[in-house]
């Protein structure tokens, strides 16, 4: 090596030097600056079903709020819940395990399961966050515990305080009228888990959405100064259809509303277990019937819509919109009548998969087809907000997806009907739906690619054999991977 190249390599192994030194002191620095805590701000609706939502599609039911949140996050459009009804599915995503790690396939809490460990909001606010929830974010009856206004199946360790939002469900003044299994019309306006539609007297704050949206904006107003995990639980969609009457306007008169698509001999291919324990026969629904329990849907939508921008609208006014992850989402999905099935429960797309919307401040609006899970919730935001992410959690960290919606972290989602007894494991091209373990009550296989609505079960085509028994594996290798936990 002569003089002068020997000169340069020295220059060039100084500056390298320099730089690696003046990279150091800039994370020294980062590190003793006292960086703001991401807010988690964690809004869900109850049995909405993503088809309703117009930034999902929907040209009848509009949802500006909802959409305008879509708008400036990462849209998610193959989200699945881990079990198709309420209790089930918030003790999955609250506590990170799924329903067959912790065995709480009802409508429990699942905290005597988990122990010591630190459910969702508890892991936040074991890190400093003020953490609390108004109204439903664990199982609570609707109506009966909305009307009674008590914690059910709540957990009182998740939270710094927790809030609920009492209100008149089915017994809101106004018109209503009951239409599940009641043809002669005679039935009066019930309660419990029933189609029944009330157009209701008075303002939004008559209810219990609008009273848990005026809390939330408050608690926003009050905690702005601190770092902050809050639910916001919505019990519309959810039955009773009860909104006030304006919210009804655009879907009236009722029969305009469309019903999906009708194939003849839709249920002639499916085992017993797969028909929905809700159908338009055994709710002794007729087509008019239908169109309102859809027009009652589509209002419940839109009431819910407007409590959602009021409290997206209080986190601008606090100065944190840029300083809070914002996600909204729902329990699990819902059926309007596709294939004659109405509520949850099932495990077709309609009603396995939610609506799930991610915003984080700083990252570029996207829509990601990849497939998630909601109990990848709990992981995702602890990584976004700079915690270690538990190694016992059984979701995964999504959060480079909002980064680049093409990143993947699994081929199939996995959700559960324990009430039928039911699987999924929803991959981009298949759906495999077996009811017990051993299949013994049947399978569904559909090809949705080709068949996107899932009319065509190809379970028993000898030409899909293989594709069967593949799917028989993957999914008890699933469940033992689930159940393979430190529980
Ligand atoms: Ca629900």
């Amino acid at each position: 090596m002569n003089a002068s190249l020997s000169r340069l390599v020295a220059l060039l192994i100084g500056f390298a030097c320099f730089g690696v030194q003046s990279r150091v002191s800039d994370a020294k620095e980062a590190a003793t600056r006292e960086q703001p805590k991401l807010n988690v701000l964690f809004i869900i609706s109850d049995d909405l079903t993503s088809t309703a939502l117009s930034c999902y599609g929907n040209t009848v039911c509009q949802t500006p709020n909802i959409d305008a949140l879509a708008a400036r996050g990462t849209r998610f459009t193959r989200a699945y819940c881990q079990g198709t009804y309420c209790g089930p599915s918030r003790a999955s995503f609250m506590s990170g395990y799924y329903p067959h790690a912790t065995g709480v396939l009802g409508y429990k809490n699942p905290r005597p399961q988990i122990g010591d460990r630190a459910m969702w909001s508890q892991y936040f606010k074991d890190q400093g966050y003020y953490a609390a929830r108004v109204s439903k974010i664990f199982h609570m009856g609707v109506p009966g515990g909305i009307e009674k206004g008590g914690n059910e199946a709540d957990d009182e360790l998740s939270w710094t305080e927790r809030f609920n939002s009492p209100g008149p469900e089915w017994k809101a003044a106004g018109d209503g009228e009951t239409l599940e299994r009641n043809p002669d019309g005679k039935k009066p306006v019930v309660g419990g888990n029933t189609f029944v539609v009330v157009e209701a007297d008075g303002d939004d704050d008559v209810h219990s959405d609008g009273k848990t949206a005026a809390k939330a904006v408050e608690l926003i107003q009050q905690h702005s100064d601190e770092p902050f995990w809050l639910g916001v639980g919505f019990v519309r969609p959810h039955v009773p259809f009860v909104s006030p009457r304006p919210y009804y306007e655009p879907f009236k008169p009722f029969d305009t509303m469309t019903l999906p698509e009708k194939v003849e001999g839709d249920w002639d291919d499916i085992p017993k277990a797969g028909i929905n324990y809700k159908t338009s026969e055994n709710m002794q629904m007729d087509v008019r019937r239908q169109k309102k329990a859809v027009g009652g849907y589509y209002a419940s939508v839109a009431f819910m819509d407007a409590q959602v921008g009021k409290v997206l609208d209080a986190l601008d006014a606090s100065g944190q919109r840029d300083n809070t992850i914002v996600i909204f989402t729902s329990d699990h999905g819902y059926h309007l009548g596709e294939h004659d099935f109405w509520a949850k429960v099932s495990l077709r797309d309609e009603s396995a998969s939610v609506p799930l919307i991610i915003s984080v401040p700083g990252k570029q609006p996207a829509v990601c087809d990849s497939l998630v899970e909601l109990i990848d919730l709990y992981p995702t935001t602890a990584s976004l907000c700079g915690m270690p992410v538990p190694e016992r959690l059984q979701g995964k960290d999504i959060s480079a997806m909002l980064d680049d919606p093409s990143v993947t972290v699994r081929d199939a989602a996995f959700s559960v009907a324990p009430m039928r007894k039911g699987f999924l494991l929803r991959e981009n091209d298949w759906a495999y739906i077996q009811y017990n373990e051993d299949a013994s009550a049947g399978i569904e296989l559909f090809d949705v690619r080709r068949d996107p609505q899932q009319y065509t079960n190809l379970a028993a085509d000898e030409a899909y054999a293989a594709v069967v028994e593949g799917f028989k594996r993957k999914l008890a290798a699933r469940l033992a991977e689930v159940r393979d936990n430190d529980l």
